[in-house]
C-alpha cells in the first residue's frame, strides 16, 4: 500500500506524526523507534522565551481520557533550535514545529527565529497553535476568535518561505469550526490541524477539590476522538460544498489503533497525529501506521490517498 501523502506540496512517507505536547521534542521516543519512520515529528509547541508552565500537579487521568494544565512549558525558541531542531535534523526526521505566542507579533518573532535557524531546512512545516487551553493571558484562546486568528496566520505566513507550509491547529471549543477554518485560510494556512484538547475539568471527590492546579485543563485522549471526526468531517464537507478551499486537513485525538486513525482519513484528514495513545505505548505512533497500512491492504485499497475523505461519498 502506498502510505505517502502530499501534505501542501511536501511528500512525505507515511501519514503518521507525533501529536504536540505528548512527546516532548523527539529524544524521549527516539528511544523506542526511529523518528525517521514517522511522516514527521511534531514538537511541543515552543514560545519566545523559556517557560516553566502551570503550578502542579498538571495532569488528571479520567476513564476515558487524560486532562492537562501543562501551560506551555519550554525551552524557548533559541533553545529549541540550538538544541532540539538540531537533535531532530541529525535524527533524519521531518520535523513539523509547533510554535505558540502571547500576542500576534510573538507568533511571528518565533517564525523568524525559526526561519534563521541552521536547522531550519528540516522543517516540512510550522504548526501554528492557536489553540492552547491553558494560556493565562486573559482566558484568550487566538482559535475561538476568527479574526485574531487570522491575523496571528497572516503574520506566521509573511515570515516563512513560501514552500515551508503552515498549518493552523483549531480548537473543538467553537460553535462552528468551519468559520475558524475559512478565516485561517484565507488568512494563507495551507492546511488544517483538527483538534487540540477540550477544555474540561475533574474533581477529586476525596478532597472534594479540582484535580489539577490550573482547574480546568485539556481533554485528550479516546473522549475526543468522536469531537476530533466530527471536526475533520465538518471541515472536508465545507470543502466538497464549495465553502472552503481543498487544504489538507492534519487528523488528531484520540487515535490508539490503526481502525481509529482509518476513521480520521474516512472523514477527509490526510494526515494523522498520535498523542495521548504514546504513554502507555511510545511507539504508538509507527505502531498505528503499519495497523492503518494492513487495514488498507485488507480492504484491497493500493493508496492511502484513495481513502481521504471516503465517508463523504457512502451517505
Ligand atoms: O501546554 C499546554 O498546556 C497545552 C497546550 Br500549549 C495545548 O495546545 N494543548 C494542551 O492541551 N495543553
Amino acid at each position: 500500500v502506498d502510505m505517502s501523502v502530499d501534505l501542501a506540496g511536501r511528500r512525505l512517507p507515511s501519514p503518521m506524526m507525533t501529536a504536540s505536547g505528548c512527546a516532548a521534542n523527539g529524544r524521549e521516543l527516539g528511544r523506542f523507534f526511529d523518528v525517521a519512520e514517522l511522516g514527521a515529528f511534531v514538537t511541543k509547541s515552543v514560545m519566545a522565551d523559556p517557560r516553566s508552565g502551570r503550578g502542579t500537579p498538571r495532569m488528571a487521568e479520567t476513564p476515558s481520557g487524560m486532562l492537562n494544565s501543562i501551560g506551555l512549558q519550554g525551552p524557548g525558541i533559541s533553545s529549541f533550535v540550538e538544541n532540539d531542531l538540531a537533535w531532530l535534523k541529525r535524527s533524519g526526521a521531518r520535523t513539523l514545529v509547533s510554535i505558540a505566542g502571547n500576542t500576534s507579533g510573538e507568533f511571528a518573532d518565533v517564525a523568524a527565529t525559526l526561519r534563521a535557524s541552521d536547522a531550519f531546512d528540516s522543517v516540512v512545516g510550522v504548526e501554528v497553535n492557536i489553540s492552547c487551553p491553558n494560556v493565562a493571558n486573559r482566558g484568550l484562546v487566538f482559535a475561538c476568535d476568527p479574526l485574531a486568528s487570522a491575523k496571528v496566520i497572516a503574520l506566521v505566513r509573511e515570515q516563512l518561505p513560501r514552500d515551508v507550509p503552515v498549518f493552523a491547529k483549531l480548537t473543538p471549543d467553537v460553535t462552528d469550526i468551519v468559520t475558524v477554518a475559512q478565516s485561517c485560510v484565507k488568512a494563507g494556512a495551507d492546511g488544517l490541524t483538527m483538534i487540540n484538547t477540550l477544555l474540561g475539568m475533574v474533581i477529586d471527590t476525596d478532597l472534594l477539590r479540582p484535580q489539577v492546579a490550573g482547574v480546568t485543563g485539556g481533554l485528550s485522549g479516546p473522549a475526543v476522538r468522536p469531537v476530533a471526526v466530527r471536526a475533520v468531517w465538518q471541515t472536508r464537507a465545507a470543502m466538497l460544498e464549495g465553502r472552503l478551499p481543498f487544504v489538507p486537513i492534519i487528523g488528531v485525538g484520540g487515535v490508539r489503533t490503526g481502525r481509529d486513525a482509518l476513521e480520521l482519513v474516512a472523514a477527509g484528514a490526510s494526515a494523522v497525529q498520535v498523542g495521548t495513545a504514546t504513554f502507555n505505548d511510545p511507539s504508538a505512533p509507527v505502531r498505528v501506521g503499519r495497523e492503518l497500512a494492513g487495514l488498507l491492504q485488507d480492504k484491497g485499497f493500493a493508496r492511502l490517498a484513495d481513502v481521504v475523505g471516503i465517508a463523504h461519498e457512502r451517505l
